[in-house]
């Protein structure tokens, strides 16, 4: 089944953290990440005395059952040495289980949909860029839909960085 799963981080090297827990997603057995949206420099959402935050989605292909893919990305989470301050604080890393096809789960774990997303310019404009027709099952909104009813002043907080140079071209010393 098709999943997606948001990153976020706004503690140590975000963009390096970012890059590298793709990587550690990428390389969990049955799980294969099909596309990686661009990274993003976003306001913070909830609590705002805190650093901007570096966010980015992920589409993966995955076999895993749902809740056994929610305690690997716990467990990436760990190995990163995350740290949590507190609920919508600072973080090294956050990967979130976002949308899941058709799938809905409510249970004492796990949400599916996550039950935010749809408020979230942070999680929505890199889910536009995997794919703007992916549909939430429990508003039946595409991604671009939901993006749509936000005020424009969330979606202005949310700026694409610019990809690293190229290789091909590379400074002269
Ligand atoms: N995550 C939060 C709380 N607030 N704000 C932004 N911009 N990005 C996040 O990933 C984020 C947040 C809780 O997980
Ligand atoms: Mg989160
Ligand atoms: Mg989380």
């Amino acid at each position: 089944m098709q999943v997606v799963i948001a990153l976020g981080s706004n503690l140590g090297e975000s963009l390096t953290t970012l890059e590298q827990a793709t990587a550690a997603i990428n390389n969990l057995p049955h799980v294969t990440v099909l596309k990686t949206a661009p990274c993003y420099r976003t306001k913070p959402w909830g609590y705002l005395d805190q650093p901007d935050f570096v966010n980015s989605a992920l589409l993966v292909e995955t076999s895993l059952e749902l809740h056994e893919l929610y305690r690997q990305l716990a467990q990436i989470e760990l190995d990163f040495g995350r740290q949590r301050l507190f609920k919508n604080g600072p973080r090294t890393l956050d990967l979130d289980l976002i949308w899941a096809e058709d799938t809905k789960i409510n249970d004492a774990q796990l949400t599916i949909p996550h039950p935010r997303a749809q408020e979230r310019a942070f999680v929505l404009v890199p889910m536009c860029a995997l794919d703007p027709k992916l549909t939430f099952p429990d508003s039946g909104r595409t991604v671009q839909q939901a993006l749509s009813a936000l005020p424009q002043s969330e979606r202005d907080g949310v700026v694409r960085l610019e990809p690293e140079p190229q290789s091909e071209n590379p400074q002269r010393s």
